[in-house]
């Protein structure tokens, strides 16, 4: 792969999946974004692997889509080219996503950022949909998670004048978990993965599934999607382990099974 990089053993049941293309800030071609597409699919189904850390660099998480590789392009090319495919299969992604994010996290790099299931950024963290300011609007999901996520005014005014919010903002907005000197915020997104993998894999991944549902359906709906995977788990050997252990004052040791 040419502009993501992986480790699968950041740490124990940890995965880091870097976003490596540092002159473009990061901007989110074709490429980049099949490959993370590919990658994120490989760590998905990787049982070793239990929570994965969506990272750029200092500079940019990422400045958005590709606006080189996208300005001649036709409505018609758009719709063949069908990239709302890549990022839908992105969004799938069973296990929970951290995304560290420092510095430009601009557009589709925004909408990257929110796709994931919790925000640690940097400091120097700058968040924005600045679509706007190039002839467009956004176009994956930023008018609807970050509608959700910090408000209708506070959306409204990000996508129409397409100026950017600091970290400290998005913190007061809700649009992020925590900010951190920028020295630290790979750690800090490390500390929150680490808090999650000695969970049970299986309970993460009906708990992140069962909140995902909280913005598609309707609350009685959600209620009784989220009762179905409650029910569920007492099919597994971990939700033994977990009581058990509670029981006899003691760690669980989860297996995902
Ligand atoms: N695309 C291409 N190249 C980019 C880029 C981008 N989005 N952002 C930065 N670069 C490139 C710059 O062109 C420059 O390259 P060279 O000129 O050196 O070759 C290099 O990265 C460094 O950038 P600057 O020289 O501009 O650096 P500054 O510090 O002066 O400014 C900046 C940083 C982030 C404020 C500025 O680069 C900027 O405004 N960038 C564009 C931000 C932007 O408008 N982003 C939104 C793009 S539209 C879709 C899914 C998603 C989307 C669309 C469809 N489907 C599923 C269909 C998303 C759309 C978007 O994101």
């Amino acid at each position: 792969m040419e502009f993501i990089l992986v480790e699968p053993n950041y740490a124990k049941h940890i995965a880091l999946v870097r976003l490596n293309r540092p002159k473009e800030l990061n901007a989110l071609n074709l490429q980049l974004m099949n490959e993370l597409r590919d990658s994120l699919k490989a760590l998905d189904e990787d049982d070793e692997v239990r929570v994965i850390i969506l990272t750029g660099n200092e500079r940019a998480f990422a400045a958005g889509a590709d606006i080189k590789q996208m300005s001649g392009r036709s409505a018609i090319d758009m719709l063949k080219i069908d990239q709302f495919s890549t990022w839908d299969q992105i969004r799938k992604t069973k296990k929970p996503i951290i995304a560290a994010v420092s510095g430009f996290a601009l557009g589709g790099g925004c909408e990257l950022a929110m796709i994931c299931d919790m925000i640690v950024a940097s400091e120097s963290a700058k968040f924005g949909q600045p679509e706007i300011k190039i002839g467009v609007m956004p176009g994956a999901g930023g008018t609807q998670r970050l509608t959700r996520a910090v408000g209708k005014a506070r959306a409204m005014e990000m996508v129409l004048t397409g100026n950017f919010i600091s970290a400290e903002e998005a913190l007061k907005y809700g649009l992020v978990n925590r900010v951190v000197p920028e020295e630290l915020y790979l750690m800090e997104a490390l500390k929150l993965a680490k808090d999650i993998a000695d969970k049970s894999p299986i309970a993460v991944q009906m708990a992140k599934e069962s909140v995902n549902k909280a913005f598609e359906m309707p609350l009685q709906e959600g209620l009784f999607f989220e009762r179905k995977n409650f029910y569920m788990l007492f099919a597994s050997e971990d939700q033994k382990e977990g009581m058990a252990a509670f029981i006899e004052k003691r760690t669980p040791e989860f297996k995902g099974k």
